[in-house]
């Protein structure tokens, strides 16, 4: 079957496969969506990135982009009609190291509070201070505007957003209950878009040897 557009392996709930999503849902980079099962991945997706994580985007001349952030970067380089790389306040390489510590600082504390049964009591007790150190320094840095980067919703606050749901998600009654009102109305906002719900429509599972949905074609706003 000749590719005639961009393949996106995905998960619908990962964080990361999230994040690419939006990008190309807000870039209006229209691919064709594989959604698959972690549990039983498709040699297609080995193939194309022996790595064996999502999100991966498959070119149409057979490049392979196989890291979330880049995917957004590749989306947001094509077009980035809100400016999610151009904010209003700091610069891209503020961006970058912020979803660097998000990536690798938060997402461990998170993996931890998540999965408490899975480390030992230590280490769940410092993955608590540890996200909620990080999470109201956000809250700090979004109560000036409301974004993590100036005016408008940048790539920052659109590659934070899936992990701070995720954390959000463990228990949502606690999560009310924590002073940050910015982080909260920053989430909620999100989790109310339009974009949002683009990205987080729920396909079938991709049958090998078939066509995946296509994703992406319209181009939604940012909320
Ligand atoms: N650094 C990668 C991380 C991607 C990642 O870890 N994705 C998870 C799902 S949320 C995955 O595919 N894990 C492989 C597995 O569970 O076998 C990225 O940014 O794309």
């Amino acid at each position: 079957m000749t590719q005639t557009l961009p393949v996106l392996y995905s998960f619908r709930r990962c964080p990361y496969a999230i994040r690419a999503r939006l990008a190309l849902a807000h870039a209006g980079l229209a691919c064709e969506l594989r959604e698959i099962n972690l549990r039983n991945k498709p040699q297609a997706l080995l193939d194309a990135s022996p790595k064996g994580t999502v999100p991966v985007l498959v070119l149409e001349d057979g490049r392979v982009i196989e890291q979330s952030l880049d995917i957004m970067l590749h989306a947001l380089r094509t077009s980035d009609p809100d400016g999610w790389l151009a904010p209003t306040q700091g610069s891209l390489q503020d961006m970058l190291a912020l979803i660097e510590r998000n990536d690798g600082f938060f997402k461990q504390a998170l993996d931890r509070c998540k999965y408490p049964e899975r480390h030992s009591a230590e280490e769940v007790n410092q993955a608590q201070a540890d996200a909620l150190t990080w999470l109201a320094g956000l809250d700090d840095q979004l109560e000036a505007t409301g974004y993590l980067f100036g005016q408008n919703p940048s790539l920052a606050d659109m590659a934070l957003r899936p992990f701070v749901r995720q954390y959000a998600r463990i228990d949502e009654a606690q999560w009310n209950e924590q002073p940050w009102p910015h982080l909260q109305a920053w989430l909620q906002r999100w989790i109310d878009s339009a974009l949002f719900a683009e990205a987080m429509e729920t396909y079938p599972g991709w049958v090998p040897g078939t066509r995946g949905a296509v994703f992406g074609a319209d181009g939604v706003g940012s909320d």
